[in-house]
């Protein structure tokens, strides 16, 4: 275990359902540190870009249709562990699946709908840290 930093995404339906304040919660509660903060509504480039992996899957078009349907409140997280810790409170990207007590199996409507995203490694965390924060826009905890 070591010290990692993860992004954190609410997405438009987390934020339509005024959930900010209950997942920031879960997220102080296991530990994980906010670091950055921001609250954007994305571009279709943007979410094109950042999803780029997801292009040639069949949901593509809609998930960037949902992603640019209202803002999102993205946030860099660290903590011990902070990227596994992040997947485990988010529970699956199916709710159906994701476990009890976590953030989609208590609030996501659908796969697609699904109320958080996280990073899943940490060359993906990097990289998506910087889509959103550069180069000098996560503030150290000095205290
Ligand atoms: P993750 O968010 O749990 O890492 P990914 O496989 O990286 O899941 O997929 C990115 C996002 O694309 C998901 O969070 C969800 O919003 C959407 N998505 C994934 N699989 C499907 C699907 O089968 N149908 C519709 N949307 C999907
Ligand atoms: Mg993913």
């Amino acid at each position: 275990m070591s010290v990692e930093q993860t992004l954190s995404i609410i997405k438009p339906d987390g934020v339509q359902k005024n959930l900010i304040g209950e997942i920031y919660s879960r997220f102080e509660k296991a530990g994980l540190e906010i670091v950055a903060a921001r609250m954007l509504r994305l571009s279709k480039q943007q979410a094109e870009g950042f999803y780029a992996v997801h292009a040639e899957r069949p949901f593509f078009k809609d998930l960037v249709s949902y992603m640019t349907s209202g803002p999102v409140m993205v946030q860099a997280l660290q903590g011990e562990d902070a990227i596994a810790k992040n997947r485990q409170i988010m529970g699956a990207t199916n709710p159906a699946e994701a476990d009890k007590g976590t953030i989609r199996a208590d609030f996501a409507d659908s796969i697609e709908e699904n109320i958080v995203h996280g990073s899943d490694a940490a060359d993906t965390a990097q990289q998506e840290i910087a889509f959103f924060f550069g180069d000098d826009g996560v503030c150290e905890r000095t205290r």
